[in-house]
């Protein structure tokens, strides 16, 4: 059986695919717990500069596979799910100490959406789209969907968009701040390829470092954040990336990061 989580490395670019093609990656718990190894596999792994998540086929991912038996049958089953499957694997995409791509190919529904918000940039194909698909089958947003969404989008357009089961296009929802970068079809493979290679060339230290800032930043104010800044750019300041970085302007040459 081919693995439900396909994981692929190379320079410090680790590539995890969504491989259930021919049911649209929707998620099942299995294939939730493999991608949660996989991430922990990851994090444990010093070289691991950046990390790509993409689906396999002409999906994303279609979200909770609404056929995993014993998965959404009631209240329990569906809190057991969140709980146990869903949660972890967003805290963990959060706290990857990496900046963490979603190379979103095609549709992302329920679930799906918010996987790929809980990344740290979405890049998507023009023909991709956000599916708020929750309210069709009487759910809310979850897995963190009304967090990102309502942090993305504002509270008024992400209220409307839970509540009436929008499907937003990719290009619509670069407009909208909901991703970075929606890119033809075509150029999906090459786009994210090269924002891997540059971020993986970067001082991924402190890009760590700002991933939790940003976090942070969500529900501080303004002294606290100074605070956590003044903390966060101290650790920055004793990288090697830094002395390099340093050295590297005042000698007129490219640095050489190493994310340490
Ligand atoms: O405990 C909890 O709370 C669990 C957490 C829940 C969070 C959620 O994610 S809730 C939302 C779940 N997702 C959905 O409701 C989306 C359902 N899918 C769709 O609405 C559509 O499939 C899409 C809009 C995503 C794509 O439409 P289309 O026309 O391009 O494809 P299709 O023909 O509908 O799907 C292709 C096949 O994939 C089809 O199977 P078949 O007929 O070829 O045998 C379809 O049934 C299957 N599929 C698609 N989505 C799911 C799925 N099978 C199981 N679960 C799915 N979510």
């Amino acid at each position: 059986r081919e693995p439900a989580i396909l994981m692929q490395q190379e320079g410090g670019i680790h590539r995890l695919t969504l491989n259930r093609p021919q049911r649209l990656n929707a998620l099942t718990r299995a294939m939730l717990s493999e991608l949660s190894d996989r991430l922990a596999d990851i994090a444990a792994d010093a070289t691991a500069r950046v990390l790509v998540i993409t689906g396999a086929g002409r999906a994303f991912s279609a979200g909770q596979d609404l056929t995993d038996a014993g998965a959404i049958e009631d209240g329990r089953a569906c809190r057991n799910t969140v709980e146990r499957y869903y949660n972890p694997v967003i805290r963990q995409i959060h706290s990857l100490d990496l900046p963490v791509i979603a190379g979103v190919n095609g549709i992302a529904a329920g679930a799906g959406v918010s996987l790929a918000l809980a990344c740290d940039m979405v890049v998507a194909a023009e023909s991709a789209a956000f599916d708020i698909a929750f309210a069709r089958i009487g759910l809310i947003p979850d897995a963190g969907g009304t967090h990102q969404l309502q942090r993305l989008l504002g509270p008024a357009r992400a209220k409307a968009a839970a509540m009436l089961g929008e499907k937003i296009a990719a290009p619509a929802a670069e407009q909208l701040g909901l991703i970075y970068r929606a890119v033809p079809d075509q150029e999906l493979a090459a786009t994210v390829d090269a924002l891997a290679a540059r971020l993986a060339n970067a001082p991924t230290k402190a890009l760590a470092l700002m991933k939790q800032a940003f976090h942070a930043g969500d529900h501080h104010s303004l002294e606290q954040q100074l605070a956590l800044e003044a903390e966060l750019q101290s650790q920055a300041a004793d990288t090697e990336d830094f002395a390099e970085g340093v050295a590297a302007f005042l000698a007129k040459r490219a640095p050489g990061f190493k994310g340490i």
